[in-house]
Order: C-alpha cells, then structure tokens, then sequence
C-alpha cells in the first residue's frame, strides 16, 4: 500500500505542478518542487489547502483536466460565501463508484437488498454517489431523495425497503414518524448507512432501537469526491479508509504539524492520490478524529478513522471553555428519558455568554408532574457539568418543538452572531 500510495503521490504533485497555477505558487512560495518528494513522509513539506483556495477556483480553475474530459460537477454550497465546485472526469465517476460499493459491501449491503436513498440528489455529493455504488453492488436503488416525510415511510412499505441511506438526523427524524404509522410491521428495514454530519454513538443506539436497523457510519466530503473516503464495516468500530485513493493525515490544527501520536488524534488532512479533474493536496478537513490501532476483526487490512468527534470550526467558546456540539450530544443522550431531539442556543447578557439546551423529553416525562421535570432538569444539568465543565441551563421543551432536519442538522442558534 505504500508503494502504492508514494507512486500516486508523486504524480498528483507532478500534475499539480505543472496544471494548477494557484497551487504551484504555494508551492514555489513554500520552495518545494515534484522531486523533493521522494517518501511518503515528505508529503509534509507540501503547503496545505484550504477551503477558500478551492472558492477562490470558482469555478473551474481548480480543474485540472480539460472540461471535455469532465463528465459531472457537484458543489457545496456551505452555510457562507462562495460554493466550492468539483468536477469528474469519466475515470474520477467510476473510482467514486468502485469506492461506494465497497463501502456498501462493509456496510452488510447484498444484491438482494432494496436501498432507499433519502439523501438529496442534486449538486450535494450524498445522493447520487450513492446511487451509483448501491447499483454497483447489484442491490435496487430507490432513488427518493430527502424530504416528503410521510410519503418516506409509505415508501418503505409499499416496496419492501431493507436499506435506508441519509444523514443521521435525518433518520431520527424517520424514526418518530415510523413511531406512528399504524401498519408498522410491514416496514422490513435492516441496514441504516448514516453520514455527511457527526453523529454520536447515544445517537446511533437510539436510530438502531427507533428504525430497527444495524447502523453504521460513513464519511467524506465533497472537496476531496464527496462520500466513500472511509466508512465502518459490521464491526461498527472505525471507518476503515480507502487508502488506495486518499493519503491520510492527522495535524494539529493550531500548529500545523502532523501529530506525533495517531491515537491522540488531530484534524484530518487527505490528499487525493488518482482524482484526476481536481487532485486536491493535504486538503485541511476540519474534521477532528483519531486513528485506531491495530487489525479490524472483520479482516480489512489498512488504516481506521474513529468517528468524527466534531468540525474544529463548530467549536464554541462559552466564558473561556471550549464546548463542541457533539460533547453536548453525548452527554444529553447518556441521560434516561431524554429524547435525540435538541437544540442548542447561545446568546450573550450583557458581556457574559450563555449556554441553553432545549431538550425534548419523552411524551410521558413531559405530562408528568412539575417535581419529576424538575429533577430530570437538574440530571441534565449535572451530566453536563461534568461532561463540559460549564454551567449549561436545561429547558425541557414539548416532543416535536425542537426543528427537524431533512439533511444536515443545524443544531446551534447562535444568538451571539445574530446581533
Ligand atoms: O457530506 C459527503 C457525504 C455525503 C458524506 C453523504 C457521507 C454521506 P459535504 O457536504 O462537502 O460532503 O460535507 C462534508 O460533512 O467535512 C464533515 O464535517 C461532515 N461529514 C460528512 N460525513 C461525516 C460523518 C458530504 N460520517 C463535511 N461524520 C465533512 C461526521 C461528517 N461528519
């Protein structure tokens, strides 16, 4: 694998050099030239990029194939500012689809499966890529698309759905409507494959327990092709990395310098090593994760990536402490009662900083008497003491109050910012 991967690194630079005029000069500026790399470890001396050298491509110069060999284009648009665009060539679309049948395949994914693909399908990179390596693995594709909640669920039904795909909030938001339909078992789902937005294991036992499915994780992002850069197989411990196609690194994201201990972890740093329409060189994630030690039982041989813990830009500073919207997720959901429907809101008095949860609580808790809410309050409020080391004010809030997602939940309202 190594061998392999120095073999491809050093093309991917050699094109890079030579084809990308905004990536030559960090280069140059860095005073690194192709031939400097002759180890894998000298991917280090490689300036980074970062999201905003991609916007500033918009929109194609970051290509560096011609766009007659570009046979697709995907976008994110982001919450701000410029969308990034990347583009496919016919070679770059059937490694995508060879890495999302793998993916599926580790997932438990069979040809005799009926996969419904709620992910929206469109410039976002969730729904048609994994459309097209569902229909690699030779499994049908229910090609529905986010939203229509309802009709989701009727959907399961009337064709016999084994598989659901989407963003795990997305299927927790399934799960309560499934909660309700009258004819429940005539739902046969078995497998959920959930990514595109960090989701914790309090949330992956309530999706397995509320859609009665195995769920696993899946992860990528469209900068680097979109998902299908690592993904959990049935041992649901790591996603294991196609390391084929992406060089992985861990950084710190505060120094930049690779991390010394892997299992400590960083922010992931992935160069594409075959992508051809955008090779992309030590792209700066965001995303914190740690690698894992040792063999998976399930026989893959190669690198895994723990779930992501959270996006080192979602972090906020609440009086001097540094609280991701994740560590709130898992402290809520290790507390009895608790639904996985939340949201969390900061705002400022004066020059202090707060921060309140709005937790749904279970039908029952609600209706039940003021001392009982009272108490369930004040757990909530101790876990996350000592979770967060902050004072975090609860507010149980009625089922249903809180937003549903029908793609990628927007957990924080940052009154702070609306000012
Ligand atoms: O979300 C690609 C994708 C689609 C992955 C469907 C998996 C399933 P973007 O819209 O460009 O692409 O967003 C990428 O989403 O940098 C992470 O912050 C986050 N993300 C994606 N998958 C996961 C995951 C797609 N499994 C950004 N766990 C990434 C945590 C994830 N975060």
């Amino acid at each position: 694998m190594a061998a392999l991967q120095l073999k491809r690194l050093k093309k991917v630079v050699k094109i890079a050099w030579t084809r990308l005029p905004y990536y030559r000069a960090k280069m140059e500026a860095a005073g690194v030239k192709p031939s400097d790399i002759q180890t894998l470890a000298d991917v280090q001396h490689l300036p980074f990029t970062t999201k905003d050298d991609l916007r500033g491509c918009f929109p194609y110069n970051g290509f560096a194939a011609p766009l007659e060999k570009v046979v697709r284009i995907h976008a994110s648009s982001g919450t701000t500012g410029q969308a990034t665009v990347v583009g496919y060539t016919r070679r770059d679309i059937a490694s995508w689809r060879e890495l999302m049948a793998r993916l599926h395949t580790a997932a438990g994914i069979t040809s005799s499966d009926i996969v419904q693909i709620a992910f929206g399908y469109g410039f976002f990179t969730g729904g048609l890529g994994h459309h097209y390596g569902i229909e690699n693995v030779g499994a049908a594709v229910l090609p529905v698309s986010s939203g229509k909640s309802e009709r989701q669920i009727q959907i399961m039904k009337d064709y016999g759905t084994t598989v659901l795909i989407c963003t795990p909030s997305y299927a927790m938001h399934l799960a309560e409507i499934m909660a309700k339909t009258p004819d429940r078992e005539r739902i046969r789902l078995r497998l959920g494959l959930f990514g595109g937005e960090a989701w914790t294991e309090g949330m992956r036992r309530a999706l397995q327990s509320g859609l009665g499915v195995f769920a696993t994780d899946n992860y990528g992002l469209s900068e680097v092709m979109g998902p299908g850069v690592s993904c959990e197989c049935v041992e649901q411990n790591g996603m294991h990395l196609a390391e084929d196609h992406f060089l992985a690194e861990l950084i710190n994201p505060d120094t930049r310098e690779v991390v010394a201990d892997q299992a400590a972890g960083g922010e992931l740093v992935l160069t594409t090593l075959t992508k051809e329409a955008i090779p992309v060189i030590r792209y700066r994630t965001r995303d914190l994760c740690h690698f894992l030690p040792g063999d998976c039982p399930c026989g893959r041989t190669g690198r895994r990536m723990s779930k992501v813990s959270a996006r080192s830009d979602d972090m906020l500073i609440i009086r001097g402490v540094n609280v991701y919207p994740q560590q709130i997720e898992q402290a809520l959901l290790s507390v009895d009662g608790v639904a996985p429907y939340y949201q969390i809101v900061v705002s400022r008095t004066g020059t202090l900083d707060e921060l309140e949860v709005l937790v749904e609580v279970t039908e029952g808790i609600f209706f039940d008497e003021m001392t009982k809410q009272q108490a369930l309050k004040e757990k909530i409020e101790r876990r996350m003491q000592v979770e967060l080391g902050l004072h975090v004010k609860v507010r149980l809030v009625e089922p249903g109050s809180t937003p549903r997602s029908e793609g990628k939940a927007v957990r924080v309202l940052d009154k702070r910012r609306l000012k």
